[in-house]
């Protein structure tokens, strides 16, 4: 992955601005490639160190970090083939069981994945599956809310990262198990919407391990000149395609042996 930057500063802040406005102010707004056609990957990683320094230094906490476009069917629904990473803060996560408002958000959809909270810091490059097991602390099933601002949720990879990722919200439940007591390639997990099934994965469809993802983030990371602190909470990516909700929705994702999450949406 080339983190070359070609955007003059006054660009990145330029787009971050714009990306800002649409996050808080919750409507879409074309794709930037549209007007940066020469846009790469690396600038799309300055337009979102750019928004995560300004919601820091507006009193968000950061919590940790998202892979995301990990699993196949991710990759197939969004046209996309390379993973990406996002930020998560204090004020994206929300309880489980609760009323999630719809009002701050333009078209969410809702997907399902492994967490990983960290127990030792895990520095790049070169760090494998296996480190990412041996600096878990534990897992937990986790809903992630993802709200693409650009218009139809149509992006390319430089627009989706400079969005940090389509992050919005994220709930994280069920129950909380040590990596070593499972086999975190072969949990099922199933989503229901309003009671009926919409979509159901095994968590291999992740990278062929959900801990593979989290082995990327850190190698990207170490990319970006960072390290994946202790303590983190960490959202490997869907394992099924993402489903769209609207005020009136219930979901319950229910992951084998992690319990189950779930949160209703309202205006
Ligand atoms: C990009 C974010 C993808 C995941 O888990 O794959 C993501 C998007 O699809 O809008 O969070
Ligand atoms: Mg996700």
């Amino acid at each position: 992955m080339s983190m070359n930057i070609t955007l003059s500063r006054e660009d990145v802040v330029r787009l971050c601005e714009r990306v800002e406005g649409a996050q808080t102010r919750a409507y879409a707004i074309p794709k930037l490639t549209d007007e940066y056609p020469n846009m790469t990957i690396g600038d799309g990683y300055a337009v979102q160190l750019e928004l995560r320094k300004r919601f820091l230094a507006a009193g968000h906490k950061q919590v940790g970090w998202k892979a995301g476009l990990t699993s196949k069917a991710k990759m197939i629904q969004m046209g996309v083939n390379v993973p990406s990473i996002g930020f998560l803060t204090d004020r994206m996560s929300r309880p489980e069981s609760s009323a999630i408002s719809t009002f701050d958000l333009v078209h969410p959809r809702v997907e399902c994945e492994v967490a990983f909270v960290m127990k030792t810091t895990l520095q790049g490059p070169g760090c494998t599956a296996a480190d990412v097991l041996a600096a878990t602390d534990y897992v937990l099933p986790a809903v992630e809310i993802i709200d693409s601002r650009f218009s139809g949720f149509k992006f390319d990879l430089p627009s989706v990262v400079a969005d940090n990722g389509s992050s919005a919200r994220f709930v994280g439940g069920g129950r909380a198990r040590y990596a070593e007591d499972l086999d975190l390639r072969t949990l099922g997990v199933v989503m229901e919407k309003n009671g009926e099934i919409v979509t159901m994965g095994a968590s291999a469809a992740v990278l062929g391990h959900p801990a593979e993802a989290i082995a990327m983030l850190v190698n990207i990371l170490a990319e970006l000149g960072e390290n994946l602190p202790a303590g983190s909470f960490v959202m490997s990516g869907g394992i099924t395609e993402a489903v769209a909700v609207k005020p009136g929705d219930s979901i319950v994702a229910r992951f084998q042996e992690l319990g189950s999450v779930s949160m209703r949406f309202v205006e």
